[in-house]
């Protein structure tokens, strides 16, 4: 694997069992990645240290995810200039509710491509069509990945009707 190109940021590791469905897909995909946790209540200072420096690394997109007054996307997203892809964590209190504002709810002038409640899969495959924006190989992988989930999607309908047979 090649320097990482994307990085997935959590709130917290308890964040982690969620995020771990977009960490998956990059692994699927052989894209590599910086996997940190970072808070932007609870250690502000790191947080922006990291949304300054990401680009220099290399980084060109980031997941960040973050549950309850969930600030973490969009903070880095005020400093970050490349696409940033934000993961409301389903909370104990409000059901995640609190999250998915939180972090899509952003002001005009700093965008936060906000994925659902948990959904860190699609965070992760939205990082991956990104990134294919200027890599036709991954464009490639990404056209196989679609045919195969409508091929699964056909089978489940053909064994659907099977069995009412
Ligand atoms: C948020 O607070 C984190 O993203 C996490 O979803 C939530 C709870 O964090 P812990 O108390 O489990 O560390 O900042």
């Amino acid at each position: 694997m090649n320097k990482p190109a994307v990085a997935v940021v959590m709130g917290s590791d308890s964040d982690l069992p969620v995020v771990k469905d977009a960490t998956d897909i990059l692994d699927q995909f052989r894209v590599s990645y910086e996997l940190l946790v970072l808070s932007a209540h609870r250690s502000p200072r790191e947080t922006h240290a990291f949304a300054i420096t990401a680009v220099a690394r290399g980084i060109k997109v980031i997941i960040a995810a973050a549950g309850g007054a969930a600030h973490l996307a969009g903070v880095i997203a005020s400093e970050f200039p490349l696409p940033v892809v934000g993961i409301p964590i389903q909370t104990a209190a409000l059901g995640g509710m609190d999250s998915l504002y939180s972090t899509v709810q952003m002001p005009p002038g700093v965008p936060v491509a906000t994925v659902g409640i948990n959904g860190a899969k699609n965070a992760g495959l939205l990082a991956l069509q990104i990134l294919a924006v200027g890599d036709p190989s991954l464009q490639k992988k990404l056209v196989v990945f679609k045919k195969q989930q409508a091929k699964a999607v056909v089978e489940k309908s053909k064994r659907l009707e099977k069995r009412r047979q």
